[in-house]
């Protein structure tokens, strides 16, 4: 008995060192990855796991390369997207003009995360809250491409998503980019900094109706940080708007959203403090 228990436990632990376990993923947004992406998540089985993908890159020396990672901001584990460029980017949207994911989704869906994460897809608003929650400080990143592949990008530095009971309130700190601001500056008035979400069916917006089920052409605005109601949304899936930057007269074809930790925050490590013992 002793020993069959011994067997098993060394054919478990077999199982796990090849990864072949190590997947159901216990992830809490699995839904986010098809059966067959599960068997490509690029750190299945490691024992550490990273809290985010720049803890990721760092903990490589700089080596880890983009794909589908496991990660735990929080308690919760979950995969994630990670764009290593810059020290390690973890995406939190994706969306190509006329996405064939559907961005017009409910409280729940915006919550734990829709789409493929290989593809359009929304993190989820309980996760971006605990990515930005901490500990330390982290900034929020902006990539618009156009129609003539022409990039923009933007960072709002520092970025924090409040919890559920918060409606999921957006702060952002300082712009820089060579895209406009759209979130805490526009010409027409409509702030997206403070705002709390909005869905089809939870209204914390500024008007008198409710932006996320106002259609353009036929398809509705999406989930969105709104006020009354946008000088950017990023969820609407036939027109990207980002001011002047994407818009109906200017098309842009994907957009990224990304959050890494702060670089006004630096961690101090032990081992970075020896030198000064000298
Ligand atoms: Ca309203």
């Amino acid at each position: 008995m002793k020993q069959l228990g011994g067997r098993m436990l060394a054919f478990l632990s077999l199982l796990i060192s090849t990864g072949a376990l190590a997947v159901q993923p216990h992830a809490k947004n699995i839904h986010l990855l098809s059966p067959e992406e599960q068997k490509f998540i690029l750190n299945l089985g490691h024992k550490e796991i990273p809290r985010d993908c720049h803890d990721l890159w760092e903990s490589s020396g700089a080596q880890a390369r983009d794909g589908v990672y496991l990660i735990k901001p929080a308690d919760t584990l979950i995969v994630a997207y990670c764009a290593m460029q810059e020290g390690g980017w973890t995406v939190i949207q994706h969306i190509t003009v006329n996405s064939s994911v559907d961005f017009d989704r409910s409280w729940e869906e915006y919550k734990l995360g829709f789409g493929s994460l290989t593809d359009n897809h929304w993190l989820g608003n309980d996760y971006i809250h605990q990515l930005t929650s901490g500990p330390g400080r982290y900034k929020l990143g902006i990539k618009l491409v156009d129609k003539d592949a022409k990039t923009k990008t933007g960072e709002y530095d520092p970025v924090l998503v409040e919890d559920e009971n918060a409606q999921y309130r957006l702060r952002l700190g300082l712009y820089q980019g060579t895209a406009v601001d759209a979130l805490t500056m526009d010409p027409e008035n409509y702030l997206h900094d403070n705002q709390r979400f909005t869905t089809k069916d939870r209204d914390n917006d500024n008007y008198f109706q409710n932006c996320a089920k106002l259609e353009f052409q036929g398809v509705a605005g999406g989930g969105w940080w709104y006020d009354a109601c946008a000088g950017a949304n990023l969820n609407r899936r036939n027109v990207i708007y980002w001011q002047k930057d994407c818009n109906k007269e200017h098309l842009c074809k994907y957009t990224w959203m990304m959050v890494k930790p702060s670089d006004m925050v630096k961690v101090i490590r032990p081992a970075d403090c020896q030198r000064d013992e000298l």
